[in-house]
C-alpha cells in the first residue's frame, strides 16, 4: 500500500505552502487530506482506480488528481515545484518542538536560517529574541528543543540497546581467535544513554577477527574496516566500533576506553607525578612497558585500588581509591524483590500471578503490586471496589506461593492540591503505598514542590514514584525542588524511588548522589507492565551504582522480614 508514503507528501506539500506563505486554505487542505489518507482502511490505489476516493470527505478534485499524477509517475509536479523554491533540508527543522512553517519562515526570512547548527548559533547569540511575535522565551524554548533534538538522534538510551549490545559481544567472544574481549566505554560505565559502543577484543590475527566481526548478524552496515579496528552500524542504529589487541595490553586497552575521558585525564596526572606514562597500550617508565594484562595491574601501579566502572566519572572516587576508602556499591544481583509492577488490573499486561511466577524465578523473594489508582483513567486506575477485589486475590496467592510474598501496593496520584487519591482509611489497608504526579507538571516550582512534601507527609505513603518525572529524550523533569524534597524524604522517612524503566531512570545517578547526601533512602521500582520488564532492574541499579549507592542505601535489597520492617517504619 502506498497510503502512508502519499499521506507524507500532502503534509509535506501542506507544510511547504505555509511556509512558503501561500493561501493557508490550501496549505490546510493539504493536511487535511495526508491525515485522511493516512488513516485508510484500504489500499488508496484501489479506491483510486474503482473511483471511490471522490466518495471520501475531505479528499476533493485536486487531490484526487495529485494521487493519480503520484501513483501513474511516481512523483507529484506540484510538489517538486514547492520543493525548488525551498533550501535543502530547512523544512527537517519543522521536527523541532516550537517551530512550526510560520516561524521557520521568519528565521529564514530575516536570519538566514537554513540548518540546525545555524539555529542554534542564533539562539545562542540571543537573535530570535527581538523578530516580531518572538521574545526571550520563545527564544529559550527554541534552543532547548533544538537541542533536545540533536541529543536524540545521538544518544541511545542505554535500556534500547543493552540486550543487543550484551548479545553482539556473546558473538564476538565466539569469534576464532579471540582470547578476550569486553565492551568498555559508556556502556560499561552504565550511563543512561549511550553515545556509541567501544568494543575490545584480544587474540592473535586480527585481520581475521575484523572480517568475521563484520560479518555478524546484528551487523547492519560497515562504516570501515582496517588491520586492528573497524566501525559498523548496528541494526539498532547505534555505531559500534572493534578494536583488537594483544592479549597482554588487554588491561590497558580496557582501562583507556572505558574512561570517561575525566577520569583518564586525572590518571595521566597522577601517572606523571610518580614518573609514569600511560595509555592505550599501558603504563610505560621511560621506554619501559609494565605489562598490564588486566586492568587493576594499572591502578595499581598508580598507587589506587580498582575503581568501579559506574563510578569512573572524575567525581571523587580517585580521590577514595588512593586512600582504599571506595564504597562498596550495591551489586547487580543484590535485589530481593521489585517494588514497583503493575498488573492486569490496571494497565499492565499480564496478571498478578503470573508477574509474581516470573519473579520466583528470577529469585526474588517478594514483589509489591502497585496498580494505578482510581483517577487515572488512561491507566484504567482502580476503583475501590477493584482494589478490594484484588487485595482478596492478593491474599490467595500469598497462601499457594509462600514463602514468596506478593505485598498490597498501589501507585496512588497526587492530585492538584497535594492530596491523595484514595483515603487513609483505604491507604492504611495497603503494605506499600507508592505516591506519584501524574498530572500538573507544567506547575511552577513552588506549587509541585508543595504537592509532593504533602504526599510525604501523609504517614501511609512509603515511596515518591519517579520523583522528577523526566522522560528521557522525550520530556523535561517537573520543577519540583530537589533539596527540598530530599529533605522532605529524609524527615519523613519516605523513601525516593530510582525508577529503572529504561525512559525515565528517575531519580538519575547526579539526584540519587544528592539525596543520599541528605540522609534519604531508597528502592528501585521497574515500573513493569508485564513481566519482561522485570529485567529493566540492572538500569537501575546501574544507576545506583553510578550515584555510589550500597546495599544500605536501597530498602529492596534487604532480605524478606527486614523489608517488611522497613515499609512500616513510618506508620509507627
Ligand atoms: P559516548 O560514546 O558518547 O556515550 O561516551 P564514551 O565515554 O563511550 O566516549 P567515546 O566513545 O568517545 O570514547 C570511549 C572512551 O575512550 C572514553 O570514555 C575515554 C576514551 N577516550 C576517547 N577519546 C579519548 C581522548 O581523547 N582522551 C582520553 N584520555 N580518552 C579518550
Ligand atoms: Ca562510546
Ligand atoms: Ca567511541
Ligand atoms: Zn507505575
Amino acid at each position: 500500500m502506498k497510503n502512508k508514503e502519499i499521506a507524507k507528501i500532502f503534509d509535506e506539500m501542506g507544510d511547504m505552502l505555509e511556509f512558503l506563505g501561500e493561501n493557508p486554505f490550501r496549505a490546510r487542505a493539504y493536511k487535511r487530506a495526508s491525515q485522511i489518507i493516512y488513516g485508510l482502511p484500504e489500499d488508496i490505489e484501489n479506491l483510486y482506480k474503482s473511483g471511490k476516493l471522490s466518495e471520501i470527505k475531505g479528499i476533493g478534485e485536486s487531490i484526487i488528481q495529485k494521487v493519480g499524477e503520484y501513483l501513474d509517475k511516481g512523483k507529484i509536479s506540484a510538489y517538486e515545484e514547492y520543493r525548488s523554491k525551498i533550501p535543502e533540508g530547512l523544512l527537517e527543522l519543522l521536527s523541532v518542538p516550537y517551530i512550526g512553517p510560520v516561524t521557520l519562515r521568519t528565521l529564514y526570512k530575516t536570519l538566514h536560517i537554513t540548518n540546525f547548527d545555524e539555529l542554534i548559533k542564533a539562539c545562542e547569540d540571543k537573535m530570535l529574541r527581538n523578530l516580531p511575535n518572538f521574545g526571550p522565551k520563545k527564544e529559550e524554548n527554541i534552543l532547548k528543543g533544538l537541542l533536545r533534538f540533536k541529543e536524540q538522534t545521538f544518544r541511545h538510551p542505554i535500556g534500547l540497546i543493552y540486550e543487543d549490545i550484551s548479545k553482539l559481544l556473546e558473538d564476538v567472544k565466539k569469534i576464532e581467535g579471540v582470547i578476550r574481549a569486553e565492551v568498555a566505554g559508556s556502556f560499561r560505565r552504565m550511563k543512561e544513554t549511550i553515545g556509541d559502543i567501544d568494543i575490545l577484543a584480544s587474540g592473535e590475527n586480527p585481520a581475521r577477527i575484523i572480517k568475521s566481526f563484520t560479518k555478524l548478524p546484528l551487523v547492519k552496515e560497515i562504516l570501515s574496516e582496517g588491520e586492528t579496528k573497524s566501525s559498523v552500524l548496528l541494526t539498532s542504529g547505534i555505531q559500534a566500533d572493534l578494536r583488537v589487541v594483544d592479549d597482554i595490553s588487554f588491561g590497558a586497552c580496557l582501562q583507556y576506553f572505558t574512561g570517561s575521558k575525566n577520569h583518564n585525564v586525572k590518571l595521566r596526572g597522577i601517572a606523571k607525578d610518580k614518573g609514569l606514562k600511560i595509555n592505550e597500550y599501558g603504563v610505560f617508565e621511560g621506554d619501559k612497558l609494565i605489562p598490564c594484562p588486566d586492568e587493576d595491574i594499572v591502578y595499581r601501579t598508580l598507587g589506587l585500588v580498582w575503581i568501579p566502572p559506574e563510578m569512573r566519572e572524575d567525581n571523587g572516587e580517585i580521590e577514595l581509591a588512593q586512600k582504599n576508602e571506595l564504597p562498596e556499591l550495591i551489586g547487580y544481583k543484590d535485589i530481593k524483590g521489585d517494588v514497583h509492577v503493575h498488573s492486569t488490573y490496571s494497565d499492565g499486561g499480564e496478571t498478578i500471578r503470573a508477574m509474581a511466577e516470573s519473579a520466583i524465578k528470577k529469585g526474588y523473594e517478594y514483589i509489591v503490586i502497585t496498580d494505578h489508582s482510581q483517577s487515572l483513567k488512561i491507566a484504567k486506575g482502580l476503583e475501590i471496589e477493584r482494589l478490594y477485589k484484588q487485595m482478596e486475590e492478593i491474599d490467595k496467592l500469598n497462601k499457594e506461593l509462600a514463602p514468596f510474598k506478593i505485598f498490597k501496593g498501589s501507585e496512588v496520584d497526587i492530585k492538584h492540591d497535594g492530596s491523595l487519591d484514595y483515603s487513609d482509611e483505604i491507604l492504611k489497608k495497603l503494605d506499600f503505598v507508592i505516591a506519584s504526579i501524574h498530572s500538573g507538571f507544567k506547575d511552577d516550582e513552588k506549587k509541585i514542590t508543595k504537592r509532593v512534601l504533602s504526599a510525604m507527609e501523609n504517614p501511609y505513603v512509603t515511596m515518591i514514584a519517579h520523583p522528577t518525572g523526566r522522560i528521557i529524550n522525550s520530556r523535561d523533569p517537573y520543577n519540583v525542588n530537589i533539596i527540598e524534597m530530599c529533605k522532605g524524604a529524609s524527615k519523613t522517612n519516605t523513601y525516593l524511588e530510582i525508577n529503572a524503566y529504561f525512559d525515565r531512570l528517575d531519580l538519575n545517578d547526579i539526584n540519587a548522589r544528592i539525596a543520599k547526601e541528605y540522609g534519604v533512602k531508597f528502592c528501585i521500582g521497574t515500573d513493569s507492565h508485564n513481566s519482561i520488564q522485570l529485567n529493566m532492574m540492572i538500569y537501575g541499579i546501574g544507576q545506583a551504582r553510578r550515584a555510589w549507592l550500597t546495599c544500605d542505601d536501597i530498602v529492596n535489597s534487604r532480605h524478606l522480614k527486614d523489608f517488611e520492617k522497613l515499609i512500616r517504619i513510618k506508620r509507627k
